[in-house]
Formats: C-alpha cells, structure tokens, sequence
C-alpha cells in the first residue's frame, strides 16, 4: 500500500489504518471524479508530487494525470515538543487524544478538513477558462494538494478517533460546496469562485487564513495534528502565491493598459478595471476576515487554555498563559470592548492575518506607483461587511463610516461585485492553452515552474 500511498506513518505495519482507508479511497476517489476539476481527466500535467517530509522529497516535478495523483500522508519530522501556551504550559505534548477533549479536537479537525475539498469543489470549472498553460496548471497543482489536506485530516480521524472518526471522514465527501441542504460547515468555502479574479482572490485571501489556522494548530499540544499542520504549511506558501502573484499580474497588466490607452476604463481594450479588482478584495477580504470566527469566544478560550489551539508564532509571545490581558476591539460606532485576552484569541490570530494582507496590497501598488497610475488598492476596515462576530450587524463604509442598513444596502454595488460586474468578467476569461500564449487580461508570469520556461513549457499535454 505504501507504494500506492506515499507516507511516512508506516501504514504498512497498521492494518487498522489500512483497513480503514480501503473503505474511504475508493470513495475519495469517486468524489475527485464527481466534484474535482471537469475537463482534465486525460491530460497530463506537470505537477509537484510530495513522496517523503525529507527537504527534497516534497516537491517531485512530473507529467501525472490528476485521477493518478499520488496522494499521500506527512507528518512533520518528530521533535522533543512540550506545550507551549496556556494552563498545561511545559507538559509533554500528547500522542494520543485525551478523552476529556475529544469533541473539541474532533471539530476543530473536521472544520480544517472541509474546507479542502470545499476548495477544490469552488474552482472546479476554472480551468476551461485558464488564462494559460502556467495558470491552469497552477490551479491543477492547488487541487490535488488541497486533496491531500483532505488526506492529512483523514489520517488523524481515522487514526485517533475510531468509528465516529471514520463517519466524519465520510461526511468530509458528502457535504458540497454550496449545497442547500448539505452545505460545507464555514461561509467562504461555500461562495462561488466564478472566474480567475474570484480565484486569485480566494488564494491570496482563504488560503491566507488556511495559514494562519494551520500555524495556530501547528502549535497544538495534540502531537500528530501539530507535525500534519506543519507540513500542510510547506505547501500552503505556493497557494499563496500563487493568489498574491496572480493579482499582481492583473494589477501590472492593467496599469500598463491604462498607461498606454490614457483612461481608466480598459474593458473594452481587454483588461480588468480596478474598480473591479477592488470590489473582489472587498468581497474575498471580508468572508475570509469572517473565517476567524467570533473575536468574542469562549470556544477559542477554551482552545487555548486546554492547549488545542494557540497563537501564530506562538513561541515569539512574551507571555505564554494570556491570563491578565485585555484585548481592545474597536466598534463601528466608536465604541470599544475590552475582551479577556484568551476570549479574543480569534482576533489576534486575525490581526496577524491583516498585517500580512497589508503587506500583500503594497506589493501591488508598487506595480502601480511604478506605472505612474495614483489610483491605490486598499484593504477595508475589519467592521465593513461582517456576517460573523462582533463586528456584524453594525453596516459601515470601507473606510469605517457608520451607515443604515437601507444606505449599505443601496449602495453595496459601489463595492462589492455586482452580476454585471462578474458577467463582465465571464465574457473576458476565454482559454488560453497554447504555450507561448496568454490572455490579454493578465501579464505573464515572472518566472515558469521548476526552473522551466513561464510561457513556452507545455504544462499541460492534453490527450
Ligand atoms: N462560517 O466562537 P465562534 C483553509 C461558527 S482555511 C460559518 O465564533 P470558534 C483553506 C462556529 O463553527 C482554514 N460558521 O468561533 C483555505 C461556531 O458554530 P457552533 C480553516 C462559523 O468556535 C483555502 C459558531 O460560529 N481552518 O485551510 O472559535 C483553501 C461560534 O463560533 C464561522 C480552520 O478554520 C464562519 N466563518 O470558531 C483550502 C481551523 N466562524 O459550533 C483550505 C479550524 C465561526 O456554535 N477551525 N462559525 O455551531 C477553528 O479553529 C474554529 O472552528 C474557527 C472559529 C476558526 C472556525
Ligand atoms: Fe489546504
Ligand atoms: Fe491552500
């Protein structure tokens, strides 16, 4: 099986292990047909492989169909870890489950493995309109690497959590993004990724907090959810990249365009208007903002004191126990609650998260400061748009002005995507699968994957 199944778990002396994903393969396989990426089955793709955790095992270059994926199970490499935060501080860290935490651990893994197939359901059509070669392949590569985040979360139910861990694995294949009745559990993971914008936006803004959840959990006292996250992280920094590049390239396109046509509205001439670049990072911005969960929480208290769950980087902290410390959450209407520090450690971890975004939008207003274009991309305030926590139900502009309910409402095309604005971004988003080519609404990519040509390699091979 381990030649099936690259691991470094040693399934071949775990026959439970075995047993029990002989059941779910098959069925995880059904759903990669039913609901991964439409149109690929018989191409071959360049694509990263990860075959061991060792520092060259991971990124294995090679032409593989997608059903043919090798999808694996990692752990990060053991280490001597004790707990690193909260009321167990300096304990040894467990390899088993605890039984007292047991349901708290379980939901916090099931609600990382959904998102992972969630993910690759939301693009799934995206590559019929890939803007080209380098691009889809891209996309293939998130795919089948967000399938294996689905594995590494697998792994842990079935290991660790018996007959209910191998149900909710299950389930992990039966919800579906966007269903009616069966949705994925949180709200980013079932908005529709239409076209390439919403999917650049969504890598550069989801898997954003994927990093942040998963840096958070890499902390965890629960030894085997720790060492998965952490190696999950080496391939979550291509995600990223690929969104934060991915705009970038628009954004430099754009600014070029607007640079040679002397207007601001460069539809019609085959590239993206910023306005419209802005609406989608309000949208994707705010539903990943969402994804924090409530900055009020007493489950995230609980996380943290039990030593499930801590803090980015949690060994930078000065103070380890988070006991005496207030948070300060500053309201819409001026106001500001004053949360007990473990209460509010969603919004710290969000803080981090915005820091970077922050740092994501200057590079790419460079591109346009550099092309002389003084219109800027901004973030909006963490109140604009809220649906989760403390900050919803209180409207605001982006810029943080208090406004009605009727007033937002009225004027929520000025920014966030309308219809019209994604139709218009249909009718621009055509395939381009010829090597050498590319769309006219993006600009090619700095450098080519492995060392090889950005637009001349033939990525993909279709059959
Ligand atoms: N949508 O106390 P609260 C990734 C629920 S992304 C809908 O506020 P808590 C990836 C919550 O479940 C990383 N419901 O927050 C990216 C709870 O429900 P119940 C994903 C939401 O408990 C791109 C209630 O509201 N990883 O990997 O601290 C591509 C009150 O909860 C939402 C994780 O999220 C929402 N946005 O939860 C591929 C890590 N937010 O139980 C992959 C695991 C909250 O009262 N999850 N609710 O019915 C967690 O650590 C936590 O569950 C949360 C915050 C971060 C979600
Ligand atoms: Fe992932
Ligand atoms: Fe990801």
């Amino acid at each position: 099986m381990s030649n099936e199944i690259p691991n470094n778990v040693d399934l071949d002396h775990d026959p439970q292990l075995r047993r029990a994903l002989s059941v779910w393969h098959p069925h995880y396989l059904d759903w990669w047909r039913d609901s991964g990426p439409d149109g690929f089955d018989t191409s071959q793709i360049y694509l990263r492989t990860a075959i061991s955790a060792s520092a060259d095992g991971w990124a294995n270059y090679g032409y593989v169909k997608t059903a043919d994926y090798r999808w694996g199970i990692f752990l990060a490499p053991a280490a001597n870890r004790t707990i690193g935060f909260g009321d167990n501080f300096g304990a040894p860290v467990w390899q088993m489950v605890p039984g007292e935490l047991r349901k708290e651990l379980r939901r916090i893994i099931v609600t990382q493995g959904d998102t992972e197939p969630a993910s690759v359901e939301q693009n799934r059509e995206l590559g019929r309109i890939a803007p080209s070669l380098y691009d889809l392949r891209n996309i293939l590569q998130l795919n089948v690497e967000e399938g294996r985040h689905l594995w590494a979360m697998v792994y842990l139910l079935h290991k660790h959590f018996g007959r209910d861990g191998r149900e909710e694995a299950e389930e992990l294949l039966t919800r579906r993004s966007g269903h009616p009745d069966h949705p994925r559990i949180l709200n980013a993971f079932n908005a529709p990724v239409r076209d390439w914008l919403d999917y650049f936006s969504f890598s550069m803004f989801a898997d954003r907090d994927g990093k942040y959840q998963l840096a958070a959990l890499a902390e965890s006292a629960f030894d085997p959810l720790a060492r998965t996250t952490r190696f999950m992280l080496t391939e979550e920094a291509f995600h990223m990249f690929v969104g934060e590049s991915g705009i970038q390239r628009v954004v430099a396109r754009t600014a070029d365009v607007m640079r040679e046509s002397g207007r601001p509205d460069v539809l019609d001439l085959g590239a993206i208007p910023l306005e419209i670049v802005q609406k989608y990072i309000n949208h994707w911005y705010t539903l990943s903002l969402d994804l924090f969960g409530s900055e009020d929480s007493s489950n995230a208290a609980a996380y943290f004191a039990t030593g499930l769950k801590g803090r980015f980087q949690e060994d930078d902290q000065p103070d380890h126990s988070a006991l005496d410390q207030i948070y300060e959450l500053r309201k819409p209407d001026g106001s500001i609650d004053q949360i007990p520090m473990r209460r509010a450690m969603n919004a710290v971890l969000r803080d981090s998260f915005v820091a970077d975004c922050a740092r994501g939008l200057r590079r790419w207003n460079r591109e346009l400061e550099r092309r002389n274009v003084d219109t800027l991309l901004y973030l909006p305030v963490p109140s604009f748009n809220r649906s989760v926590g403390a900050l919803s139900g209180t409207p605001c502009d982006p810029k943080g002005n208090r406004l009605e309910t009727g007033e937002f409402d009225r004027r929520r095309s000025e920014w966030l995507p309308t219809e019209d604005d994604r139709a218009l971004m249909r009718q621009l988003m055509h395939p381009v699968y010829e090597p050498g080519k590319i769309a006219s609404w993006i600009a090619p990519p700095a450098k080519g994957v492995d060392g090889r040509p950005a637009l001349e390699f033939e990525y993909v091979r279709f059959n």
